[in-house]
């Protein structure tokens, strides 16, 4: 037994010189004293001994035990202390380098969006926002535009198939908003849109914001108090706001939002082509069929409703001459707008 004993010890003294890594050592911890290890091996062959040599034998096998232990601990802590060394070394920061560090910011389109959104949270609006991938119940059969209405035509829409199509605008949200709320409703959706469109004042897709207030004894009049107010602070306090009439499917009357040029003042220029207007908005006043087929009263409550391109206000906002630009994420136009 006491030759098993001092060969095994040996054994192991040999195994560890050899060992590579923690790693290895660690498999000869197994090895040797694990569970059905080597050396754990002798103390099951106690029960072989003599009973009068057991004693003896027993602390032989257990001080042997110790050795052992305290050789693998010794060659682990080496090891460990070497690669956490050499970890150290590979995974130097120079905390120097940081100088030339760039920092991204807002796109242009991201920060004209928050802005006028904060101006309709001032106004009482809620900001809802909802998916993109839409049915043509929600998108065109709830907003009055039936499946062989004309309208359907003047929307390029992209289909997924039959029944499912990437939204046209974001009237959708406003009418899953009527049909899961009972008005007073105030919301505003901001929102990616998308029509088979692309040339450089259209984009096949871009973003729209659209607003909805329906209550009891809503006119145009509110409609142009709200919208002045909106221009005032998007463009700036001088700004002026006029209606001419227009068509959309879902409105009735409606009409198409002109504010006072916001480069010469009104004056006439090369932004509003000498007009002094620039046509910024469509809006009117929802018609009862679409807030019927929403499931409200529209003998009891009328409502306006407005949509604008955001790209269009970053557009006027910034100068940008072409809504391409918006889209092609180049650093050196990004930039510009810190
Ligand atoms: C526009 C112009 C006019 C509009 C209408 C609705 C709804 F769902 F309430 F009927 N949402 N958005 C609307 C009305 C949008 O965008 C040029």
């Amino acid at each position: 037994m006491l030759n098993k004993i001092n060969e095994l010890l040996n054994k192991v003294k040999e195994c560890v010189e050899k060992a590579s890594s923690s790693t290895d050592v660690n498999d000869l911890r197994v090895r040797f004293l694990g569970k059905s290890g080597e050396y754990t091996g002798l103390l099951r062959g106690l029960k072989d001994v003599p009973p009068a040599e057991r004693g003896t034998i027993g602390k032989l096998i257990n001080d042997g035990k110790i050795r052992l232990e305290n050789m693998l601990a010794e060659k682990e802590a080496a090891f460990r202390a070497k690669e956490e060394e050499r970890k150290l070394k590979a995974e130097k920061i120079d905390v120097t380098l940081s100088k030339g560090y760039k920092i991204g910011s807002t796109h242009p389109i991201t920060k004209v969006k928050n802005e006028i959104l904060d101006t309709f949270i001032g106004l009482g609006f809620a900001v809802k926002e909802g998916p993109e991938i839409e049915t043509d119940y929600y998108n065109f059969q709830t907003l009055g535009i039936p499946a062989d209405h004309p309208a359907r035509d003047m929307q390029d829409t992209f289909y997924i198939s039959e029944n499912i199509l990437l939204r046209t605008h974001t009237s959708p949200m406003q009418s899953r908003t009527m049909l899961s709320q009972k008005p007073p409703i105030r919301i505003v959706v901001p929102g990616k849109v998308y029509r088979a469109d692309d040339d450089a004042t259209h984009s096949p897709i871009f973003n729209l914001i659209e607003g909805l207030c329906v209550e009891e004894g809503i006119s145009l009049a509110h409609l142009k108090n709200m919208l002045e107010i909106f221009a005032k602070s998007t463009f700036n306090q001088d700004t002026k706001v006029r209606f001419r009439p227009s068509y959309f499917p879902f409105t009735e009357p409606s009409v198409e939002v002109d504010i006072s040029c916001s480069m010469c003042g009104g004056k006439g220029c090369r932004l509003c082509k000498g007009t002094g207007w620039i046509e910024i908005l469509g809006a009117g006043i929802v018609n009862p069929v679409v807030l019927e087929n929403c499931g409200i009263d529209s003998k009891k409550y009328s409502g306006f409703a407005f949509g604008f391109g955001i790209d269009r206000i970053a557009m006027l906002k910034y100068g940008i001459p072409d809504i391409r630009l918006m889209y092609e994420n180049d650093v050196n136009f990004l930039k510009q707008y810190k």
